[in-house]
């Protein structure tokens, strides 16, 4: 069977992108420097950012229940990441970025390499294979323009959900093999002109349930420490990112599928044991080990037929608020990064972005197109939030 693969992306909000109210906190007067030993998030509060604010208090005001209506306003308020999922979303990124005040990190995800998301469909980016200049010159340059622009901010980089995953585990498939050298690149030079000291970076992982298995730890760790290494080993690299969109538990035992014919070749069985297990391997490969966990969706467990299903779980949950208060020296923090809302992928089999994944039995039906606001969903993952709301 394939790795889990995710589908991540974003993208078509773009008419709620623009916050109704910029409001402009105290900045720090002083340059934010962040050394690779520490936690960037202690001491910090992940902001919320505004994008994520707007779609959620639109959602709200449509909410003829009362208690369910005050419980999606409190969603606003919680930290996430903002997505660069496209050139064009980088113009917003510099209003949203300067809301953030002194007490708090401001989350960013960089996600638009060229042939983005080659084992699946719904989250295919804007360039194509082969354009590597345009990621450098026309995404990756204005992002570090802007981040070189504002150093009195504390920031943490997500680099590019599931791509060097991708190439460790669907390297048999074509488009992962013609991407391969655009992710390499293209995380690289990432690294190398982000590395500035208010930013903290995490190269994505996957998750328990795809590196995690004992076969790909070594190989996975090895993919994302070359990448690393060829970026000149950049200071602002403090791990890695797992769970991004993903529905794993933290900490379950047995794990949801540890008692599968398989589950003995698996012993990340949740988010926990894959800090342990690929932190270690990591650690043996030469790349920072720290980790942040998204904990946007994983509320609630048992939902999934297959480990690998990743699209718009049936009956999933808001999970653990942010916080860097994770009791683990591996985990800096849990974080949200999927603005929980948000389709994961149209379960329209139409569609030229569907992808079989939304149609099985357990995905929720009907949905959007990836990105665009699912209104059904969103109450459902108030209902079931864990803690709840
Ligand atoms: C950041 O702090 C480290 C450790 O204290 C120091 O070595 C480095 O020069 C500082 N960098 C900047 C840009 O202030
Ligand atoms: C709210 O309701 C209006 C009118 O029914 C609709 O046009 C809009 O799309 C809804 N917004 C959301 C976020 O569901
Ligand atoms: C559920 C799951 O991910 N099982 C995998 C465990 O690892 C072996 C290989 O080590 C895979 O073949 C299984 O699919």
């Amino acid at each position: 069977m394939k790795s889990a693969i995710l589908s991540l992306t974003l993208g078509a909000t773009a008419a709620l992108a623009a916050p109704s109210v910029l409001k402009k906190r105290a900045a720090c007067d002083a340059p934010v420097n962040i050394t690779q030993s520490e936690n960037p998030f202690e001491g910090r509060t992940l902001h919320a950012n505004s994008k994520y604010r707007a779609e959620v208090e639109a959602a709200a005001a449509n909410l003829t229940d009362s208690s369910l209506a005050s419980a999606a306003a409190a969603v606003a308020d919680v930290g996430t990441f903002l997505w660069l999922d496209t050139i064009s979303t980088i113009e917003t990124f510099e209003g949203y970025l300067q809301e953030a005040d002194c007490s708090e990190i401001f989350g960013v995800v960089i996600y638009d390499l060229p042939g983005r998301d080659c084992a699946a469909k719904a989250s295919n980016g804007e360039l194509a294979v082969g354009e590597l200049d345009r990621y450098k010159s026309e995404y990756i340059d204005p992002i570090a323009a802007i981040i070189a622009a504002n150093p009195n901010i504390a920031i943490a980089a997500i680099i590019e959900p599931d791509s060097l995953p991708n190439l460790v585990t669907n390297i048999d498939l074509t488009t992962c093999q013609d991407s391969a050298s655009g992710y390499r690149d293209g995380v690289a030079y990432a690294l190398e002109q982000l590395n500035f000291p208010n930013v903290a970076a995490y190269i994505d992982a996957g998750h328990g349930g795809w590196l995690g298995w004992n076969d790909n730890l070594k190989p996975g760790a090895e993919e994302l420490a070359a990448v690393y290494k060829a970026a000149g080993s950049p200071a602002i690299v403090h791990g890695v990112s797992s769970n991004v969109a993903g529905w794993n538990a933290w900490s379950k035992n047995p794990g949801e599928f540890e008692n599968d014919p398989d589950g003995q070749y698996n012993t990340s069985q949740d988010e926990e044991r894959y800090t342990q297990y690929f932190g270690d391997a990591l650690e043996a490969a030469g790349l920072p080990n720290h980790f942040i966990v998204d904990t946007s969706r994983n509320g609630v467990q048992g939902l999934r037929e297959e480990w690998g299903d990743w699209c718009n779980v049936k009956g999933a949950g808001f999970g653990v608020r942010p916080t860097s208060d994770t009791g683990s020296d591996r985990a800096d923090a849990f974080v949200w990064v999927k603005p929980g809302g948000e389709s994961d992928g149209t379960s329209d089999s139409s569609a030229v972005r569907y992808d079989s994944f939304c149609g099985k039995e357990d995905a929720f039906k009907p949905s959007p197109e990836a990105g665009t606001w699912h209104q059904a969903f969103f109450e459902d993952l108030i209902k079931n939030a864990n803690p709840a709301f």
